[in-house]
């Protein structure tokens, strides 16, 4: 059979690229973007799209069925400013969503599911530096405690029921063509719109809060990579650390300075920087360079030579 790829939250950070690269690498008729509501002209008119609450099983059951869907990505989540906001949406919104695709293949209704964890999953407890795969974890945030319990129970469903789920830690990841929302990282992306278009940005992290970051290609390339991986080659179910490079917010204040000189920093912290201060500063990913011979392309200084090259030609 085909493949038939359903994208849910189609419209968000990662799901808009992730539609285009499925779509380039497959046809736009194979890849179904969906959301609880539409996106951007561009991404509505490339192909296939239908509004999708995911935490409705039957609606998803339905558009399942009516696509003959073999594979998701479950890009929707409430992410981790905006889940200490509002605990209890962000639980239901993370949490029913999953739990309805997993068990969606349980019975067989799907063969291949991707789902995103995140570097929220670790806590206060953790080695920061170089985290290891498998540490302590100790979650301070909605959004950690609804990540780190998504990748039990993926790898719950992979063990007793033969579910065939594949997972990523994401960092922060750094975009162009759609802005992130509600994250502790979105600072890395708003601050190469400032500075291009105002010179001046107000950090809401410290100066020395080192993180680890991604470009969103590279998360991209990631994403279909271990989704195209061969089953037996991958040794974590529950989901990869996935590294490419870590930065303080003065330093990628630096990086913009070597193309905008007159840029202009001022850091003033809010309740961002609690969650922050728990997340890692680094991640150790040799498993996923071992096991699916994952690499990033993008460093800092690509991340903004490409970010403000593509940021001034698109407004
Ligand atoms: C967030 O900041 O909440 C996300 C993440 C690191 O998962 N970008």
């Amino acid at each position: 059979m085909a493949k038939s790829i359903l994208i849910i939250g189609a419209c968000g950070q990662i799901g808009t690229e992730l539609t285009y690269a499925l779509r380039e690498k497959y046809s736009n008729e194979q890849v179904i973007a969906s959301d609880i509501r539409e996106g951007n002209e561009a991404l509505m008119n490339s192909g296939p799209f239908e509004i999708l609450d995911a935490t409705n099983y039957d609606a998803l059951e339905e558009v399942i069925a009516y696509y003959e869907i073999n594979e998701v990505y479950l890009m929707a989540a409430m992410l981790s400013a905006t889940a200490e906001k509002f605990p209890m949406r962000a639980w239901n919104l993370n949490m029913n969503s999953l739990f309805n695709v997993l068990n969606l293949a349980k019975e067989k209704k799907i063969d291949k599911i991707f789902w995103p964890s995140s570097i929220a999953v670790f806590g206060l407890n953790t080695p920061k530096n170089n985290t290891p795969q498998s540490t302590v974890m100790e979650p301070s945030t909605v959004y950690g405690i609804s990540k780190q319990s998504g990748e039990r129970w993926c790898n719950y469903y992979f063990t007793k029921y033969g579910v065939d789920v594949r997972s990523l830690r994401y960092p922060g990841l750094i975009s162009w063509k759609t802005f992130p929302g509600g994250g502790t990282t979105d600072y890395a992306v708003e601050i190469y719109h400032e500075a291009l278009f105002n010179k001046q940005y107000t950090c809401f992290l410290d100066k020395d809060t080192r993180l680890p970051m991604m470009f969103m290609d590279d998360a991209i390339r990631a994403t279909i990579a271990i989704m195209e991986s061969k089953a037996k080659k991958l040794t974590i179910r529950s989901s990869y650390n996935l590294g490419a490079m870590s930065f303080t917010p003065a330093e990628i204040a630096e990086s913009i300075k070597t193309h905008i000189p007159d840029f202009n920093i001022n850091f003033k912290p809010d309740f961002r920087q609690e969650i922050a201060d728990s997340w890692p500063s680094s991640v150790d990913d040799s498993l996923a360079q071992n096991d699916w011979d994952w690499s990033p392309n993008f460093d800092l200084e690509k991340t903004t030579k490409t970010m403000l090259k593509n940021l001034a030609t698109k407004n």
